[in-house]
């Protein structure tokens, strides 16, 4: 048999799965009806915060719960099951590089030092699918805060974990562990959140539990899961999938209708759940809140 060896990170075939097509419109209306009763839900110590609406229905839980890229359970979308391996509790995560005090935190201990809230965000992944889902968690800049950055530190870079229930980590080739980075500036940006939950439910772990960068206005590869160390750094990082391909996976990914990737167009996306298209828009639509970020970098690669 003649086997076309794609290099993992090649994703262009994959949108065509049966999966897909098994997802329908019944689907796509049992979504509509969670919106309208998803944001009046209180849950005690999480407040749902109306400034992030998300202006689609709410992804159906099984779909954004079964649907994962997460590499170091492997490079299948259909990884939830063996995440369920990773052991998330006792968790401790390592501040250090640029900061007044290197140390490591207990979960437990660094989640009494912040407010926890709920936000519904648009998430579009760089293969074109998108979701639309409620996340509980706490800001980005509260984290940031906590570890208390010097002056000189320019990136923020946060590491995953390295377990042994991770198959993937055993794949050669990829530059584990997984990193990814922001500015010190886009770390301050309010949309910039630290999940901690997922459908008013503890974080699942394909979802990147107990704790999991959140950049909606970034594709999701940014977005690294399993947080165990956040490092600042003055150097900006050689992040995973920009090491593995600079022309694809650029260290900015901002959203951008405009700009294909190398190999497909990302003009439009495909919503979990559904097999219509919508149009994708500029920093998925969170332009108003971030495009301030990237005023003055006009000769970089801001979206690819
Ligand atoms: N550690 C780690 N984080 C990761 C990934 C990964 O493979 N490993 N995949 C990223 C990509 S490409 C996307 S689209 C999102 C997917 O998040 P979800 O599975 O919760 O939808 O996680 C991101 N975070
Ligand atoms: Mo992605």
């Amino acid at each position: 048999m003649y086997i076309v060896r794609r290099r993992a990170w090649e994703l262009s075939e994959r949108f065509v799965t049966p999966e897909h097509l098994a997802m329908n419109r019944r689907a796509l209306l049992a979504g509509v009806g969670a919106t309208a009763i998803l944001p009046s839900v209180g849950r005690a110590d999480v407040t749902t915060n109306p400034a992030y609406t998300p202006g689609r229905a709410i992804t159906e839980e099984k779909y954004a719960t079964t649907y994962n890229n997460y590499y170091e359970f492997g490079e299948s979308k259909n990884i939830w099951r063996d995440a369920q391996n990773l052991k998330t509790q006792p968790w401790s995560i390592q501040f250090d590089g640029l900061v007044a005090r290197p140390r490591t935190i207990g979960l437990d201990d660094l989640l009494k030092q912040v407010q926890q809230e709920e936000r519904i965000y648009r998430h579009r992944c760089v293969e074109t699918w998108a979701m639309t889902v409620p996340w509980t968690g706490f800001p980005l800049s509260a984290l940031v805060k906590l570890a208390d950055p010097l002056a000189s530190a320019k990136y923020v870079v946060f590491q995953t974990a390295q377990d042994k229930s991770m198959d993937g980590l055993n794949a050669p080739f990829y530059p584990w562990p997984y990193i990814e980075g922001v500015t010190i500036q886009e770390a301050a940006n309010d949309l910039g959140f630290i999940a901690t939950g997922l459908y008013g439910k503890p974080l699942p772990k394909q979802n990147g539990a107990p704790l999991r960068l959140t950049l909606p206005w970034k594709y999701g590869f940014k977005s690294a899961k399993a947080i165990v160390k956040v490092s600042f750094t003055e150097k900006r990082p050689a992040t995973f999938w920009e090491s593995i391909g600079p022309s694809e996976y650029g260290f900015w990914a901002n959203v951008n209708p405009a700009v294909p990737h190398p190999r497909w167009s990302q003009a439009t996306e495909r919503l979990l759940g559904s097999d219509e298209r919508i149009p994708t828009q500029l920093f998925n639509g969170y332009a108003e809140q971030v495009a301030g970020l990237y005023s003055g970098q006009t000769n970089e690669k801001l979206f690819m």
